[in-house]
């Protein structure tokens, strides 16, 4: 008989890179967090370009939105993608605001409301970010975000702030 794997949970992933190549940092974390055992890619959104949040004497991010299905709980989870950044040597220029290699986000872990003290889901700049909101759009254009509402409604009331699909 073939062992299944629970893979029941729906997850969104938030990936960002300002510095050493950018695109190629997103297309390398994409394929390194399909290979996490335990995950499966579900959707992938277009790579954005977007204008820096915070410090602005920092370069353009490039950014995009993963869709999985896991059994993985959200600390696993988030401890993958953390070994993920790591391996991608991640630098970070200045402090939190700060340019990076690669940032990977846990933006959405089913219907859940998680508040610990390294993790909270729903991720809390997701309703002010455009390059979090339009990507996860574009491939979830019918997602209620937990506790913050329908994602059609919360891009009406973001501006684009610059942001630009790239290809
Ligand atoms: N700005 C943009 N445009 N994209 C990001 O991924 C991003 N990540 C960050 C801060 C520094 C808030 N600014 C960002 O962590």
């Amino acid at each position: 008989m073939k062992t299944s794997i629970n893979q029941n949970i729906t997850a969104y992933i938030g990936l960002g890179s300002n510095l050493a190549a950018p695109v190629i940092q997103i297309k390398s974390a994409r394929n390194a967090i399909a290979a996490i055992a335990g995950i499966k890619e579900l959707a992938f959104s277009s790579l954005y370009q977007s204008l820096p949040m915070g410090p602005q004497d920092q370069p353009d991010y490039v950014n995009a939105v993963m869709c999985v299905a896991t059994g993985l709980s959200p600390t696993d989870l988030l401890r993958g993608l953390q070994n993920i950044e790591q391996a991608q040597g991640r630098i970070r220029r200045g402090d939190r605001w700060g340019a990076r290699t690669l940032d990977l986000d846990l933006l959405i872990y089913s219907t859940q409301l998680i508040e610990l003290p390294e993790l909270t889901v729903p991720h809390s700049g997701i309703t002010e970010r455009s390059f979090v909101l339009y990507p996860l759009y574009e491939i979830a254009p019918q997602l209620i975000i937990p506790g913050k509402g329908n994602i059609a409604d919360l891009i009406a009331n973001c501006p684009l702030a610059g942001l630009k699909r790239l290809d």
